[in-house]
């Protein structure tokens, strides 16, 4: 029996394209890991990660903060973004090295060339969590793409269309994935399915998104 066809060399799992101007960059943080982890960390004590409220009067399931020039906000009032933290105060904690490298590293290798974020929105999720169906459109131009990255425990990203009614599909994202997207598909609809419980070796039952935006 060959065993080698059951044992390919190549165990990187593949890309997905979503769309034309829509990728997920499979393991694309992953020799990051370190690094972000531990940057995440200094970002959180600075800045803690909390539950906001959005205008409608909801409180999010996941618990969010920011770093960089620019974060985004909700409460009673709207959604914006803000150069303090409503929290402290304070300005929200800089961008790290290894998140802008990071981010700029993705855009360039899905075709965005030139990404010069501006604004961090780190989410954090525990099992059950999710994040419904919306467009992030509070950003000044949507020329710009937008890149996540995701840490932690598995969830399953929704990924619609241009109106809130079109289908969606569902994507898997792994600790370590990257996607990015922009252009004709930067104003999609998208969310995350409520996360199941699991726990992951660095994060325990924790899952982190980190969203790089140019919203100023
Ligand atoms: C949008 N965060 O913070 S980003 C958000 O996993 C947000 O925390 C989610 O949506 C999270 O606003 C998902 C991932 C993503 C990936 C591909 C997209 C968002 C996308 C393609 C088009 C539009
Ligand atoms: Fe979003």
């Amino acid at each position: 029996m060959n065993l080698d066809l059951f044992t390919p060399d190549d165990l990187t799992p593949a890309n997905v394209r979503l769309a034309p101007q829509a990728v997920v960059l499979r393991g694309f943080a992953l020799p990051d890991e370190g690094r972000l982890l531990r940057e995440l960390a200094q970002v959180w004590e600075q800045a803690p990660p909390r539950h906001m409220v959005t205008p409608g009067g909801y409180r999010m399931s996941a618990a969010l903060t920011n770093c960089g020039t620019l974060g985004w906000t909700t409460d009673e009032r709207g959604y914006r973004y803000t150069r303090h933290d409503p929290l402290t105060g304070q300005p929200w904690p800089a961008l790290p090295a290894s998140f802008m490298a990071l981010a700029q590293r993705a855009a360039q290798a899905a075709g965005f060339p030139d990404f010069q974020p501006d604004a961090c929105l780190i989410n954090r999720y525990l099992p059950g969590a999710r994040m419904s169906l919306h467009q992030d459109k509070n950003e000044r131009d949507f020329r710009f793409p937008i890149a996540s990255v995701s840490l932690g425990i598995p969830a399953i990203f929704l990924f619609g269309g241009m109106k809130r009614s079109d289908a969606v599909q569902r994507v898997a994202l792994q600790h370590g994935d990257v996607a990015v997207w922009g252009g004709a598909d930067r104003l999609r609809y998208h969310g995350v399915a409520p996360l199941k419980d699991a726990t992951h070796p660095s994060l325990g039952a924790v899952r982190v998104n980190l969203t790089f935006r140019r919203a100023g």
